[in-house]
């Protein structure tokens, strides 16, 4: 098969009209007159082609990407590897659902998940087709396994909008306001959140555990408790970083009590934090991991991956769905991962981590409202507040700098269930110099959204 490589986009930024431009703007009204208000959109700039850590849209803007599609383009837009799997995967076939008749690309994929994800016990996989669809399938596996029912999940926690998945999900605005009920069984636990941990950051791991234990305890039960569910480092509840220790304890409790613990690693996963998984940071073997967004460079594919066990013990018919595991996906999958391992994109998002660290640090020494830089890799965040001691969240100025940023054709994306925190996501294809331009735009439109 011959296809014709598409000519490299230029790593410039570049603006020819204000934001969005003309055909944005047309295509903005059609989108109004089609799609369902109910789909928020952050920056409409449509946008016409990608790679490496710029965006084209189809007025010709060359905008900066620092989200990744909300932390999906690892590897960078059509990612020269993917493309190419993909190119060929899709010639030979598209689907015969892996229920009916199996390929190979499933399988490879359930290899490199095994390989990949922590601990070097026997592990199986099964395939999906988005994160929350793996986190209901994690939490289906625990129920079987266990014979419990019950799940505990955090404060700030972010695991889908599917029914179940919006119980596991802490924030209400936007992804449960009006669509309950919810699923019953689902617990939840405080957060081991630094900034705002009640008895000052120094007591946090210790009291948090403490405090996960006694809604274990008191309200579910240990001998009743299927799963916990955990973001090693918090997405969408605003990139929270528990203190060191923290996750090893729940782990090690969750251990004793033979409850299962689940990792969910859709954002950290895949090299964004600089490890192939936030969890490997902490020494930390999960007993279930779910993966989806970086692992197959943009196509739709999720992981769940456990302990052979605890995996096998659905009984056969189980698990599945008709496009869980897409040979598409699984191709481009393997393509990405392929980039990762030859790129060395762990030690890629380490270089960024030390690039932004050190603006983001100066940066907070200059504005008393920034609170808190925290993050790992290439998942970076500054939570904003009222300044000087006070916490108040400033969701009124992030979201001002977030406007200025995207004006700029710089494309950011703000998170936390206050709404006041900036986070940081860019490809890690992106060049040093993007990164560098990207920081002096959120800087300038700092400076300016602080002194209106
Ligand atoms: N678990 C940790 O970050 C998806 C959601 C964006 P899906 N995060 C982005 C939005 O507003 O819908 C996510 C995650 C973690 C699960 C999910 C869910 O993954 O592929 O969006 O279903």
């Amino acid at each position: 098969m011959t296809s014709t490589p598409a000519t490299p986009i230029d790593q410039q930024r570049k603006l020819v009209t204000t934001l969005p431009g003309p055909k944005s703007q047309e295509l903005d009204a059609r989108k109004a007159a089609t799609v369902s208000s109910g789909l928020g959109v952050a920056l409409p700039a449509y946008v016409a082609r990608a790679g490496g850590g710029i965006l084209v849209d189809v007025d010709g803007n060359h905008l900066i990407d620092f989200g990744s599609g909300i932390a999906v383009t690892t590897v960078g837009n059509s990612a020269p590897a993917v493309v190419a799997a993909v190119q060929e995967q899709v010639a030979d076939f598209t689907h015969t659902c892996f229920m009916i008749t199996p390929y190979e690309e499933y399988v490879a994929v359930c290899e490199q998940l095994a390989e990949l994800t922590p601990g070097n016990h026997e592990k199986r996989s099964a395939l999906f087709n988005s994160g929350a669809e793996a986190v209901e399938n994690a939490v289906k596996v625990a129920r079987t396994f266990t014979g419990r029912e019950a799940v505990v999940a955090f404060e700030h926690g972010y695991h889908g909008r599917t029914n179940l998945t919006m119980g596991l999900t802490a924030k209400n605005m936007p992804y449960k306001h009006g669509f309950g009920p919810f699923a019953p069984e689902i617990y939840r636990a405080p957060m081991a959140y630094p900034l705002r941990w009640p008895g000052g950051p120094e007591n946090c791991a210790e009291e948090a555990f403490k405090a996960f234990v006694y809604v274990v305890h008191t309200q579910v039960g240990e001998t009743n408790c299927a799963a916990v569910v955990i973001e090693p480092i918090q997405g969408e509840g605003g990139f929270v970083v528990p203190p060191a220790g923290w996750l090893r304890r729940v782990a090690e409790y969750c251990h004793e009590y033979g409850i299962v613990l689940v990792a969910d690693e859709i954002q950290t996963g895949f090299c964004r934090t600089g490890d192939w998984f936030a969890c490997d940071h902490e020494d930390v073997v999960p007993d279930v991991i779910t993966t989806a967004k970086g692992i197959a460079g943009g196509l739709p594919l999720a992981g769940v991956t456990g302990r052979a066990d605890i995996m096998d013990s659905v009984h056969s018919g189980g698990l599945g769905g008709t496009y869980g595991g897409n040979p598409v996906a699984c191709a481009a999958a393997l393509g990405a991962m392929r980039t990762m391992r030859e790129q060395d994109l762990c030690g890629r998002a380490k270089e960024i981590e030390s690039i932004f660290l050190n603006r983001l640090e100066q940066l907070r020494a200059k504005y008393d409202v920034i609170a808190d830089v925290r993050g790992r890799g290439a998942m970076l965040a500054v939570e904003l507040t009222a300044g000087a001691g006070d916490l108040t969240p400033d969701p009124t100025l992030t979201g001002a700098v977030n406007k200025l940023c995207h004006e700029q054709g710089l494309v950011t994306l703000t998170c936390g269930t206050f709404g006041n925190v900036f986070r940081f996501l860019p490809p890690l294809s992106s060049p040093d110099h993007l990164l560098e331009e990207g920081l002096d735009i959120f800087e300038d439109a700092f400076a300016r959204a602080t002194a209106a």
